[in-house]
């Protein structure tokens, strides 16, 4: 019997390889990972070139989702655009008979840069108490593949009385790595979180400074699709200003904080050893506020994929679980970023 279990969760996985391009089963392929809670069933969630697995503990109690937002893949031969962010656009909407019902209101791509997210997009809606109906009916037109609720994400807790021995140096042997490497300016770190400080005076020398992007010259010269791009983004903010709102807003930390840890310029007499000790830190800001919520992680790791860093920092997450956001791991990161 355990091998024939073997074998199903074998031969659901091998369908789910077989179809990458169909996203219905891809969405099936996930939730089956997700539904199964054993080791077994994670287990065949791998893909051959991620490696990535979801596991059971993303489907728990605790899944909360974005109010008045859901991501809609539509199917790959619908050729025309989804994109509705006015009301007049809304009226030529191939959504027009459900916007009223439902109140939407904007209908677009939230990864616009990446083209293997092209067939994604967020509808934002006002009727809340109609979510689960609205995904319903969206479901039925033929053009769309699935419908699902937006997660919540959130910071991780940030503990407020981490000793300035720094345990987690000794934890992860970094002494020892330090005698054979202290880093290279050459890797790139983007730091998806709330904010960054990009004036702190142990992380100002090791923020990443863009080499191809004039600043504030108003033009994406460097065309990777973000206008000034010089030091990180703000996606939650759509501006090339990732740090946080208020220069003295001291509850907008979590990122600065894990930048600290991640690339604080080290060995110079100042606040902390970073990990990294030499490395270009990318500052990508997706929080609007320093409530812990995360108003934009993914469209922040879309910039850290666009602009091609070697590892990306994600020091948040949430109870709940979506199709869309998986495609960023089995389709775009290399295994490296995991
Ligand atoms: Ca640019
Ligand atoms: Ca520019
Ligand atoms: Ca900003
Ligand atoms: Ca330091």
């Amino acid at each position: 019997m355990k091998n024939f279990t073997h074998f199903f969760y074998f031969f659901v996985a091998f369908l789910c390889y077989l179809n990458p391009a169909n996203a219905a089963v891809e969405q099936q392929c996930y939730l089956f990972c997700a539904d199964n809670q054993t080791a077994l069933g994670a287990e065949w969630c791998y893909t051959p070139t991620t490696k990535h697995h979801v596991t059971g503990a993303v489907m728990g109690d605790n899944a909360k989702f974005v109010n008045g937002e859901l991501y809609v893949k539509v199917k790959p031969n619908f050729a025309t655009e989804l994109i509705a962010t006015t009301p007049a656009l809304l009226s030529k909407s191939p959504l027009r008979h459900l916007v009223q019902t439902y109140g939407i209101s904007n209908t677009d791509r939230p990864f616009k840069r990446l083209a293997a997210m092209h067939q994604y997009y967020k509808v934002k809606f006002t009727n809340t108490h109609l979510t689960q109906q609205l995904i319903a009916d969206l479901q039925k037109l033929p053009f769309v593949q699935f419908a699902e609720q937006v997660p919540e994400h959130r910071t991780f807790l940030t503990p407020n009385d981490i000793h300035p021995d720094q345990y987690n140096v000794t934890l992860t042997n970094c002494e020892q790595a330090w005698d054979v490497t202290t880093g290279s300016m050459a890797i790139k770190i983007g730091m998806v979180d709330d904010a960054v400080r990009t004036d702190h005076e142990d992380l100002s020398a090791n923020i990443y400074t863009n080499p191809n992007e004039i600043d504030g010259n108003n033009i994406d010269d460097d065309g990777n699709g973000y206008i000034d791009d010089v030091h990180g983004w703000d996606p939650a903010s759509n501006d090339n200003d990732a740090n946080p709102e208020g220069a003295d807003n001291f509850s907008f930390s979590h990122g600065t904080h894990c930048a600290g840890i991640a690339a604080a310029v080290t060995n110079n007499n100042i606040g902390v050893a970073s990990v990294s000790h030499n490395v270009s830190l990318v500052p990508i800001k997706t929080a609007t506020d320093g409530s812990g919520s995360i108003a934009a992680g993914f469209e922040g790791v879309e910039y850290a994929i666009v602009l091609g860093v070697d590892v990306i920092s994600m020091s948040w997450g949430g109870g709940g679980a979506s199709a869309t956001e998986q495609a960023f791991s089995t389709r775009l990161m290399p295994p490296t970023l995991w």
